[in-house]
């Protein structure tokens, strides 16, 4: 039971029958399709679902998304009907694997008919060196691929919704920029979506400073589902993230670094508080993670502005501004940097 993700339930494949109506029916008109995502970082997280099938959260979530850094997926039809096929980053992923096997299952939720069998290729253009594996970008990039694909046309709302069926964070790398994922209230999903924020900030960067690029001990939804079931504070975090939300969206509007970093970092300590508190805890934080923390404390205090924020994993990403980039790498020679923020990065 613990590979929700990779079984395809009747509701997920109703959900996605919604957003699709007829023209899931249909054949694609052209030989393949192709679309890029960016990855992205939550500045306020998603931590707990209510509908683990459809990827429903408790509560929203705001993310940046990561310019060049992402998947670029493309799609087409694999004639003699043998199975889907995955390859990912230049190499054949086996049947079996994880990743292929909730590939397939989401080409489950869109495919024509269950002989439709489809290549995917796919390749992620974040470096290895920023240990920032997205299944966000990945099937963001798959639902894009699908709809330029078959001809759907679809929103950017509609392949939000389709695209969160295949990861929940997903639904936030449908474009670049600043995106809400507004939690919705609707049993089947249909209002549970991301929508871009207002906001352009060219100058916002993200450094991705590696801990350990190992496989984490609890993958994400097995930890969101503790979190859910035992952590004792789980009960405050709604309101948390409802506070976080007001103050981060009126911080993105006024540029104010202060308040964006300060909520961020104290969003993603309340995420790590509810891991630790949640019974068997889940500690992804390892000696290196508290070492950068205390580092990006230190080079505050001296008056450097940069902030951070850690998502399921060990790994610590700073936010800070490109004219500090010089000054932030000082502290932290090793990091990588993207740009985020800005609505003109690669789409
Ligand atoms: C986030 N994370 O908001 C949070 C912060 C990790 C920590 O979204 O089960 O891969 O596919 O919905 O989207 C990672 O969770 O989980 C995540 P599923 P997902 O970015």
């Amino acid at each position: 039971m613990h590979e929700s993700s990779s079984s395809v339930g009747g509701r997920a494949r109703e959900a996605a029958g919604r957003v699709l109506g007829e023209r899931r029916g249909t054949v694609p008109g052209k030989a393949g399709g192709e679309a890029y995502a960016p990855a992205n970082i939550a500045l306020v997280k998603y931590w707990g679902k209510r509908d683990e099938e459809l990827k429903l959260p408790v509560a929203g979530s705001l993310s940046v998304s990561l310019g060049e850094w992402g998947t670029r997926t493309r799609v087409s039809r694999r004639e003699d009907g043998s199975g889907d096929r995955v390859r990912l980053n230049g190499k054949e992923l086996p049947g079996d694997s994880g990743f292929a096997r909730r590939v397939s299952a989401f080409l489950d939720l869109t495919r024509p008919r269950g002989d439709f069998s489809v290549e995917v290729v796919t390749e992620n253009t974040v470096p290895t060196a920023a240990g920032l594996a997205s299944s966000a970008s990945g099937f963001a990039a798959l639902a894009g691929a699908l709809d330029d694909w078959f001809g759907w046309g679809l929103s950017e709302r509609e392949r939000s919704v389709l695209a969160r069926l295949g990861s929940g964070s997903a639904c936030r790398s449908v474009g670049q920029g600043f995106y809400e994922w507004l939690a919705g209230t609707e049993e089947g999903g249909g209002d549970s979506y991301a929508r871009r924020v207002e906001a352009d900030w060219p100058e916002f960067r993200v450094g991705a400073v590696v801990v350990d690029a190992g496989e984490k001990p609890v993958g994400s939804g097995e930890g969101m589902r503790r979190a859910v079931e035992s952590c004792p504070l789980f009960g405050g975090w709604k309101a948390t993230v409802e506070r976080d939300l007001a103050g981060m969206k009126a911080g993105l509007a006024a540029r104010d670094w202060a308040a964006v970093g300060g909520i961020a970092e104290g969003n993603a300590m309340a995420m790590h508080g509810l891991m630790w508190a949640t019974r068997p805890p889940v500690v992804y934080t390892q000696a290196g993670t508290l070492e950068a923390m205390r580092k990006v404390w230190a080079a505050r205090a001296e008056g450097v502005g940069v902030w951070f924020t850690m998502d399921a994993g060990p790994n610590v990403k700073l936010l800070f501004d490109a004219a500090d980039e010089g000054k932030v790498r000082g502290w932290f020679p090793e990091m990588n940097v993207v740009r985020g923020g800005g609505a003109s990065a690669p789409r």
